[in-house]
């Protein structure tokens, strides 16, 4: 449970923003792990998980973790072309949402939380998403990438099932991958992320870590939006 997690740090931060809620959409390709990574952070079920076959988001739901921040789960992409073009349009929408202020007009969304997950060698859906939905449409800065399910990253090997965390060769198998990763991701799409976090939803650990990665991006200024 991480409502009470940090709340006033996201209170001052959006208190410089000058508004509040703060505003983080939860993207990344199906069966990352998305709703299981919202469920972990409410506590209890709030979203719908798969069963890792067929995709389980469809629609754009909005999460209240607090007074001070909301999270958005979208489906995720890898679901067939057809699908993924309606899919494509939900987010891009919501990355166009906007609010008026002060004769101008400022998106929604704050951030994009882009969650990869740690099993998947195959990572060219990510970069998709990535190179025509998102970079396109959002600022680059406001993008933060999380590599979940680090309990199987090593096929369920090394993952100590007692204290909930890896054992040593597997956390310096989390790291190197993480700075891989974010290297890829720079080399494909150009955009240069902040070294990912690991973590399991599954699990609970280090989802203190992709909170605190969450919170201590939180940007100082509105997003200024260009109405479409
Ligand atoms: N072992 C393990 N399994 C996980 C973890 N996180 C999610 N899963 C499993 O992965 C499957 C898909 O999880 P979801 O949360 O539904 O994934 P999603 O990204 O919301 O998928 P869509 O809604 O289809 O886009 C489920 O079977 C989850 O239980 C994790 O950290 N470790
Ligand atoms: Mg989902």
């Amino acid at each position: 449970m991480f409502a009470d997690y940090r709340v006033n740090d996201i209170r001052n931060k959006m208190h410089v923003m000058k508004i509040r809620p703060l505003d983080v959409m939860v993207t990344g390709v199906t069966g990352a792990g998305k709703s299981t990574t919202l469920n972990c952070l409410f506590g209890s079920q709030v979203a719908k998980v798969g069963n890792g076959v067929e995709p389980e988001t469809m629609d754009l739901n909005y999460y209240e973790l607090n007074e001070v921040a909301r999270f958005w789960d979208t489906p995720g992409l890898g679901d067939g072309v057809v699908k993924d073009k309606i899919h494509a349009k939900k987010i891009v929408d919501l990355l166009f949402k906007d609010y008026y202020k002060d004769d101008r007009h400022y998106g929604w969304i704050d951030l994009v939380l882009i969650i990869i997950e740690g099993i998947n060698r195959d990572m060219g859906s990510t970069y998709k998403l990535l190179n025509e939905i998102i970079v396109p449409n959002f600022q680059r800065d406001r993008i933060l990438v999380a590599i979940n399910q680090s309990d199987v990253a090593m096929k369920g090997r090394h993952w100590n099932y007692n204290l909930n965390k890896p054992d040593i060769t597997l956390e310096n198998f989390l790291r190197d991958q993480a700075i891989s990763i974010q290297r890829r991701v720079n080399e494909a799409t150009g955009v240069k992320i902040i070294t990912p976090i690991y973590y399991s939803a599954e699990y609970n650990y280090n989802v203190d870590k992709l909170m605190d990665l969450i919170i201590d991006n939180i940007p100082t200024q509105r997003r200024n939006l260009v109405v479409r």
